[in-house]
Protein backbone atom coordinates (compact mmCIF):
# COMPACT_ATOMS: atom_id res chain seq x y z
CA UNK A 1 0.00 0.00 0.00
CA UNK A 2 1.28 3.72 -1.21
CA UNK A 3 1.15 5.54 1.85
CA UNK A 4 -2.30 7.42 2.78
CA UNK A 5 -2.51 11.16 2.14
CA UNK A 6 -1.03 12.69 4.89
CA UNK A 7 -2.24 15.81 6.78
CA UNK A 8 -2.12 18.02 9.53
CA UNK A 9 -5.12 17.31 11.70
CA UNK A 10 -5.00 19.86 13.84
CA UNK A 11 -4.82 22.61 10.98
CA UNK A 12 -7.54 20.86 9.54
CA UNK A 13 -9.83 21.13 12.59
CA UNK A 14 -8.86 24.61 13.16
CA UNK A 15 -9.60 25.67 9.80
CA UNK A 16 -12.92 24.47 9.95
CA UNK A 17 -13.68 25.01 13.60
CA UNK A 18 -16.99 24.30 15.47
CA UNK A 19 -18.90 25.11 12.94
CA UNK A 20 -17.48 23.57 9.86
CA UNK A 21 -17.35 20.60 11.64
CA UNK A 22 -20.88 20.52 12.84
CA UNK A 23 -22.19 21.03 9.55
CA UNK A 24 -20.46 18.04 8.16
CA UNK A 25 -21.97 15.93 11.09
CA UNK A 26 -25.52 17.04 10.42
CA UNK A 27 -24.66 16.22 6.69
CA UNK A 28 -23.68 13.00 7.01
CA UNK A 29 -26.17 12.49 9.69
CA UNK A 30 -29.18 13.71 6.90
CA UNK A 31 -27.62 10.94 4.53
CA UNK A 32 -27.49 8.24 6.93
CA UNK A 33 -31.06 9.02 8.37
CA UNK A 34 -32.55 9.72 5.21
CA UNK A 35 -30.80 5.83 3.92
CA UNK A 36 -31.89 3.83 6.71
CA UNK A 37 -35.42 5.25 6.90
CA UNK A 38 -35.54 4.69 2.90
CA UNK A 39 -34.70 1.06 3.46
CA UNK A 40 -37.12 0.96 5.91
CA UNK A 41 -39.71 2.19 3.14
CA UNK A 42 -38.66 -0.42 0.52
CA UNK A 43 -38.66 -3.21 3.16
CA UNK A 44 -42.59 -2.22 3.65
CA UNK A 45 -43.16 -1.81 -0.27
CA UNK A 46 -43.21 1.84 -0.85
CA UNK A 47 -40.23 2.09 -2.81
CA UNK A 48 -39.44 -0.46 -6.12
CA UNK A 49 -36.54 -1.16 -8.08
CA UNK A 50 -33.19 -0.98 -7.43
CA UNK A 51 -31.61 0.64 -4.01
CA UNK A 52 -27.88 1.01 -3.77
CA UNK A 53 -26.94 2.88 -0.22
CA UNK A 54 -23.81 4.92 0.78
CA UNK A 55 -24.13 3.85 4.36
CA UNK A 56 -20.39 3.78 5.34
CA UNK A 57 -19.05 6.19 2.32
CA UNK A 58 -20.64 9.43 3.61
CA UNK A 59 -17.48 11.10 4.79
CA UNK A 60 -16.13 10.87 1.14
CA UNK A 61 -18.99 13.15 -1.08
CA UNK A 62 -19.54 15.47 2.36
CA UNK A 63 -15.62 15.97 2.26
CA UNK A 64 -15.77 16.98 -1.28
CA UNK A 65 -18.98 19.36 -1.77
CA UNK A 66 -17.66 21.06 0.97
CA UNK A 67 -14.12 21.15 0.31
CA UNK A 68 -14.06 21.70 -3.74
CA UNK A 69 -17.78 23.76 -3.51
CA UNK A 70 -20.89 22.88 -4.99
CA UNK A 71 -21.03 25.50 -8.09
CA UNK A 72 -19.00 22.62 -10.10
CA UNK A 73 -20.01 19.74 -12.38
CA UNK A 74 -20.76 16.60 -9.97
CA UNK A 75 -21.49 13.09 -11.29
CA UNK A 76 -21.34 9.78 -9.79
CA UNK A 77 -23.00 6.39 -9.83
CA UNK A 78 -26.06 4.56 -8.90
CA UNK A 79 -25.38 5.19 -5.35
CA UNK A 80 -26.67 8.73 -5.63
CA UNK A 81 -28.65 10.09 -2.67
CA UNK A 82 -25.94 11.23 -0.75
CA UNK A 83 -24.62 13.57 -3.62
CA UNK A 84 -28.31 14.27 -4.37
CA UNK A 85 -28.55 15.87 -0.53
CA UNK A 86 -25.30 17.08 -0.57
CA UNK A 87 -26.12 19.56 -3.88
CA UNK A 88 -29.00 21.06 -0.97
CA UNK A 89 -31.52 19.32 -3.15
CA UNK A 90 -34.70 19.49 -1.09
CA UNK A 91 -35.33 16.06 0.73
CA UNK A 92 -39.04 15.97 0.20
CA UNK A 93 -38.07 15.53 -3.60
CA UNK A 94 -35.49 13.13 -3.05
CA UNK A 95 -37.73 10.66 -0.93
CA UNK A 96 -40.91 11.24 -3.19
CA UNK A 97 -38.59 10.32 -6.29
CA UNK A 98 -37.09 6.93 -4.18
CA UNK A 99 -41.57 6.45 -4.07
CA UNK A 100 -41.61 6.93 -7.63
CA UNK A 101 -43.97 9.87 -7.09
CA UNK A 102 -44.93 13.32 -9.46
CA UNK A 103 -42.59 15.57 -7.07
CA UNK A 104 -39.59 13.89 -7.14
CA UNK A 105 -36.92 14.78 -7.84
CA UNK A 106 -36.94 13.50 -11.23
CA UNK A 107 -41.06 13.48 -11.63
CA UNK A 108 -40.67 10.29 -10.43
CA UNK A 109 -39.38 9.00 -13.25
CA UNK A 110 -35.81 7.90 -12.46
CA UNK A 111 -36.00 6.66 -8.96
CA UNK A 112 -33.08 5.88 -6.52
CA UNK A 113 -30.90 5.60 -9.25
CA UNK A 114 -31.02 8.61 -11.14
CA UNK A 115 -30.91 12.17 -9.05
CA UNK A 116 -30.36 15.47 -10.53
CA UNK A 117 -29.77 18.65 -9.65
CA UNK A 118 -28.69 21.85 -11.54
CA UNK A 119 -24.72 20.71 -11.01
CA UNK A 120 -25.47 17.14 -10.58
CA UNK A 121 -25.24 15.21 -13.96
CA UNK A 122 -26.50 12.10 -12.27
CA UNK A 123 -27.01 9.13 -11.16
CA UNK A 124 -25.91 6.21 -13.61
CA UNK A 125 -26.84 2.62 -13.61
CA UNK A 126 -24.11 1.92 -16.07
CA UNK A 127 -20.62 0.66 -14.45
CA UNK A 128 -18.41 3.43 -15.53
CA UNK A 129 -20.90 4.34 -18.27
CA UNK A 130 -20.90 8.37 -16.43
CA UNK A 131 -17.38 8.75 -16.31
CA UNK A 132 -17.27 9.87 -19.89
CA UNK A 133 -19.50 12.30 -18.87
CA UNK A 134 -18.12 13.29 -16.71
CA UNK A 135 -15.18 14.12 -18.93
CA UNK A 136 -17.43 15.68 -21.51
CA UNK A 137 -18.57 18.30 -18.55
CA UNK A 138 -14.47 19.34 -18.31
CA UNK A 139 -14.23 19.27 -21.36
CA UNK A 140 -17.13 21.42 -22.00
CA UNK A 141 -15.86 23.63 -18.70
CA UNK A 142 -12.68 24.25 -20.56
CA UNK A 143 -13.70 25.10 -24.13
CA UNK A 144 -16.50 27.20 -22.75
CA UNK A 145 -14.11 29.43 -19.82
CA UNK A 146 -16.87 28.39 -17.28
CA UNK A 147 -14.17 27.88 -14.37
CA UNK A 148 -15.73 24.69 -13.21
CA UNK A 149 -14.13 21.36 -12.21
CA UNK A 150 -15.77 18.10 -12.71
CA UNK A 151 -15.88 15.84 -9.96
CA UNK A 152 -16.38 11.96 -11.08
CA UNK A 153 -17.08 9.41 -8.54
CA UNK A 154 -16.49 5.83 -9.51
CA UNK A 155 -16.09 2.27 -7.55
CA UNK A 156 -13.52 0.18 -7.72
CA UNK A 157 -15.30 -2.33 -10.13
CA UNK A 158 -15.59 0.21 -12.32
CA UNK A 159 -11.93 0.79 -13.01
CA UNK A 160 -11.63 -2.14 -15.34
CA UNK A 161 -14.28 -0.48 -17.98
CA UNK A 162 -12.37 0.46 -21.13
CA UNK A 163 -14.99 3.99 -20.94
CA UNK A 164 -12.69 4.67 -17.86
CA UNK A 165 -9.38 4.43 -19.06
CA UNK A 166 -10.56 6.29 -22.58
CA UNK A 167 -11.45 9.35 -20.62
CA UNK A 168 -8.20 9.24 -18.49
CA UNK A 169 -6.30 9.31 -21.86
CA UNK A 170 -8.74 11.99 -23.35
CA UNK A 171 -8.46 14.36 -20.03
CA UNK A 172 -4.76 13.56 -19.29
CA UNK A 173 -4.41 14.59 -23.00
CA UNK A 174 -6.44 17.45 -23.47
CA UNK A 175 -5.65 18.82 -19.71
CA UNK A 176 -9.59 18.66 -18.48
CA UNK A 177 -10.37 20.12 -15.01
CA UNK A 178 -11.36 16.55 -13.86
CA UNK A 179 -10.87 14.73 -10.47
CA UNK A 180 -11.82 11.36 -10.52
CA UNK A 181 -12.41 9.65 -7.39
CA UNK A 182 -12.22 6.11 -6.89
CA UNK A 183 -14.30 5.34 -4.03
CA UNK A 184 -12.64 2.34 -2.93
CA UNK A 185 -15.27 0.20 -0.82
CA UNK A 186 -13.29 -3.22 -1.60
CA UNK A 187 -16.75 -5.28 -3.44
CA UNK A 188 -18.17 -4.79 -7.02
CA UNK A 189 -21.18 -6.63 -5.77
CA UNK A 190 -19.55 -9.46 -4.04
CA UNK A 191 -16.48 -10.05 -6.17
CA UNK A 192 -13.65 -8.35 -3.57
CA UNK A 193 -11.30 -6.14 -5.41
CA UNK A 194 -8.38 -8.61 -4.98
CA UNK A 195 -10.21 -10.88 -7.18
CA UNK A 196 -11.28 -7.93 -10.15
CA UNK A 197 -8.00 -4.93 -10.43
CA UNK A 198 -4.72 -6.13 -10.92
CA UNK A 199 -3.46 -3.44 -8.83
CA UNK A 200 -3.21 -2.58 -5.78
CA UNK A 201 -3.44 0.56 -4.97
CA UNK A 202 -5.08 1.05 -7.95
CA UNK A 203 -4.60 5.78 -8.82
CA UNK A 204 -0.79 5.45 -8.38
CA UNK A 205 -0.45 2.78 -11.22
CA UNK A 206 -3.55 3.89 -12.93
CA UNK A 207 -2.39 7.68 -13.10
CA UNK A 208 1.50 6.67 -14.03
CA UNK A 209 -0.11 4.92 -17.01
CA UNK A 210 -1.71 8.84 -18.44
CA UNK A 211 1.14 10.75 -17.07
CA UNK A 212 -1.11 12.38 -13.94
CA UNK A 213 -1.11 12.79 -10.48
CA UNK A 214 -2.67 10.82 -7.84
CA UNK A 215 -3.75 10.18 -4.07
CA UNK A 216 -4.69 7.60 -2.27
CA UNK A 217 -7.01 9.03 1.22
CA UNK A 218 -8.76 7.83 4.51
CA UNK A 219 -12.17 7.85 3.58
CA UNK A 220 -13.24 7.37 6.84
CA UNK A 221 -11.91 10.18 8.52
CA UNK A 222 -13.92 13.40 7.43
CA UNK A 223 -10.89 15.55 8.07
CA UNK A 224 -8.94 13.79 6.12
CA UNK A 225 -10.72 13.75 3.21
CA UNK A 226 -11.73 16.95 3.18
CA UNK A 227 -7.67 18.00 3.25
CA UNK A 228 -7.40 15.32 0.23
CA UNK A 229 -10.18 16.73 -1.65
CA UNK A 230 -8.75 20.79 -0.56
CA UNK A 231 -6.07 20.40 -1.49
CA UNK A 232 -6.27 18.62 -4.79
CA UNK A 233 -9.10 20.41 -5.59
CA UNK A 234 -6.90 23.74 -6.10
CA UNK A 235 -4.35 21.45 -8.15
CA UNK A 236 -6.79 20.73 -10.81
CA UNK A 237 -8.40 24.63 -10.65
CA UNK A 238 -4.57 25.97 -10.75
CA UNK A 239 -2.61 23.33 -13.49
CA UNK A 240 -6.41 22.46 -15.59
CA UNK A 241 -4.78 18.49 -15.42
CA UNK A 242 -7.29 15.54 -14.07
CA UNK A 243 -5.51 13.75 -11.05
CA UNK A 244 -7.20 10.45 -10.13
CA UNK A 245 -7.96 9.72 -6.13
CA UNK A 246 -8.50 6.75 -4.83
CA UNK A 247 -10.31 7.01 -1.21
CA UNK A 248 -10.40 3.74 1.20
CA UNK A 249 -13.69 3.23 2.27
CA UNK A 250 -16.08 0.57 3.52
CA UNK A 251 -19.88 -0.37 2.56
CA UNK A 252 -22.08 -1.41 5.63
CA UNK A 253 -24.69 -2.88 3.67
CA UNK A 254 -24.97 -5.49 0.36
CA UNK A 255 -24.10 -4.38 -2.71
CA UNK A 256 -27.91 -3.34 -2.82
CA UNK A 257 -30.72 -3.91 -0.35
CA UNK A 258 -31.31 -7.44 -2.36
CA UNK A 259 -28.22 -8.37 -1.28
CA UNK A 260 -27.85 -10.47 1.70
CA UNK A 261 -23.68 -10.16 1.26
CA UNK A 262 -23.60 -13.79 2.45
CA UNK A 263 -19.63 -13.32 0.85
CA UNK A 264 -18.73 -11.13 4.27
CA UNK A 265 -18.65 -12.77 7.70
CA UNK A 266 -20.21 -11.26 10.31
CA UNK A 267 -16.98 -10.40 12.54
CA UNK A 268 -15.26 -9.14 9.25
CA UNK A 269 -18.62 -6.27 8.71
CA UNK A 270 -18.48 -5.55 12.87
CA UNK A 271 -14.57 -4.69 12.19
CA UNK A 272 -15.97 -2.33 9.03
CA UNK A 273 -18.66 -0.73 11.13
CA UNK A 274 -15.62 -0.32 13.77
CA UNK A 275 -14.26 2.48 11.66
CA UNK A 276 -18.31 4.65 11.06
CA UNK A 277 -17.03 8.35 9.83
CA UNK A 278 -19.78 9.10 11.57
CA UNK A 279 -18.90 7.85 15.09
CA UNK A 280 -15.19 9.10 14.16
CA UNK A 281 -15.88 12.71 13.63
CA UNK A 282 -18.44 12.85 16.72
CA UNK A 283 -15.47 11.98 18.77
CA UNK A 284 -13.45 14.63 17.00
CA UNK A 285 -15.53 17.35 17.78
CA UNK A 286 -15.96 15.55 21.57
CA UNK A 287 -12.05 15.80 21.85
CA UNK A 288 -12.66 19.59 20.88
CA UNK A 289 -15.24 19.90 23.34
CA UNK A 290 -17.30 21.23 20.67
CA UNK A 291 -20.14 18.31 21.20
CA UNK A 292 -20.83 16.04 23.58
CA UNK A 293 -23.35 12.67 23.83
CA UNK A 294 -26.31 14.80 24.91
CA UNK A 295 -26.20 17.36 22.04
CA UNK A 296 -25.09 14.82 19.60
CA UNK A 297 -28.42 12.27 20.64
CA UNK A 298 -30.68 15.69 20.25
CA UNK A 299 -29.24 16.72 16.60
CA UNK A 300 -29.59 13.48 15.57
CA UNK A 301 -33.05 13.26 16.52
CA UNK A 302 -33.76 16.86 14.71
CA UNK A 303 -32.45 14.99 11.59
CA UNK A 304 -34.26 12.34 11.70
CA UNK A 305 -37.56 14.41 12.82
CA UNK A 306 -36.96 16.09 8.83
CA UNK A 307 -36.36 12.53 7.31
CA UNK A 308 -39.87 11.57 8.65
CA UNK A 309 -41.10 14.93 7.18
CA UNK A 310 -39.60 13.86 3.65
CA UNK A 311 -41.46 10.44 4.16
CA UNK A 312 -44.40 11.63 4.70
CA UNK A 313 -44.39 14.30 1.71
CA UNK A 314 -43.48 11.15 -0.03
CA UNK A 315 -46.35 8.77 0.88
CA UNK A 316 -49.37 11.82 0.32
CA UNK A 317 -47.86 12.90 -2.78
CA UNK A 318 -49.53 11.58 -6.31
CA UNK A 319 -48.45 9.24 -8.62
CA UNK A 320 -47.67 10.75 -12.07
CA UNK A 321 -50.19 11.15 -14.20
CA UNK A 322 -50.89 8.39 -17.03
CA UNK A 323 -51.39 12.02 -19.31
CA UNK A 324 -47.92 12.97 -18.83
CA UNK A 325 -46.17 9.60 -19.77
CA UNK A 326 -44.75 10.78 -22.62
CA UNK A 327 -43.42 14.08 -21.49
CA UNK A 328 -39.64 14.34 -21.20
CA UNK A 329 -39.52 11.26 -23.01
CA UNK A 330 -36.97 11.75 -26.59
CA UNK A 331 -38.66 10.84 -29.27
CA UNK A 332 -36.72 10.64 -32.45
C1 LIG B 1 -21.54 -2.10 -17.64
C2 LIG B 1 -22.13 -2.77 -16.45
N1 LIG B 1 -21.71 -4.02 -16.11
C3 LIG B 1 -22.23 -4.64 -15.03
C4 LIG B 1 -23.20 -4.02 -14.28
C5 LIG B 1 -23.76 -4.72 -13.06
N2 LIG B 1 -23.20 -4.09 -11.86
C6 LIG B 1 -23.90 -3.18 -11.20
S1 LIG B 1 -23.03 -2.58 -9.92
C7 LIG B 1 -21.73 -3.54 -10.21
C8 LIG B 1 -20.51 -3.48 -9.31
C9 LIG B 1 -19.82 -2.19 -9.35
O1 LIG B 1 -18.93 -2.07 -8.26
P1 LIG B 1 -18.15 -0.76 -7.96
O2 LIG B 1 -17.83 -0.05 -9.23
O3 LIG B 1 -17.00 -1.10 -7.09
O4 LIG B 1 -19.16 0.19 -7.19
P2 LIG B 1 -19.90 -0.01 -5.79
O5 LIG B 1 -21.18 -0.73 -6.10
O6 LIG B 1 -18.99 -0.77 -4.91
O7 LIG B 1 -20.17 1.36 -5.30
C10 LIG B 1 -21.96 -4.34 -11.32
C11 LIG B 1 -20.99 -5.31 -11.85
C12 LIG B 1 -23.63 -2.74 -14.67
N3 LIG B 1 -24.56 -2.07 -13.99
N4 LIG B 1 -23.07 -2.13 -15.74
Amino acid sequence: MDTLYSYDKQAIIERLGKEGLLKALLQMLLIRHFEVRAESAYQHGHIGGFFHAYIGQEAIQTAAVNAIGLKHWWTTTYRCHALALLMEEDPNALMAELFGKETGNALGRGGSMHLYSDNMLGGFGIVGGHVPVATGAAFASKYLSQDKLSICFLGDGAVAQGAVHESLNLAALWELPALYVIENNQWGMGTHASRAIAVSPIAPSLAKAYGIKSAVVDGMDYCSTFAAFSDLGALVAKTSRPVLVEVMTERFRGHSISDPALYRSKEDLAICKEKDPITHLKNDLIEQKWLDQDEYERLSKQVKERVLEAIAYAEKSPWPSTATLEEGVFAP
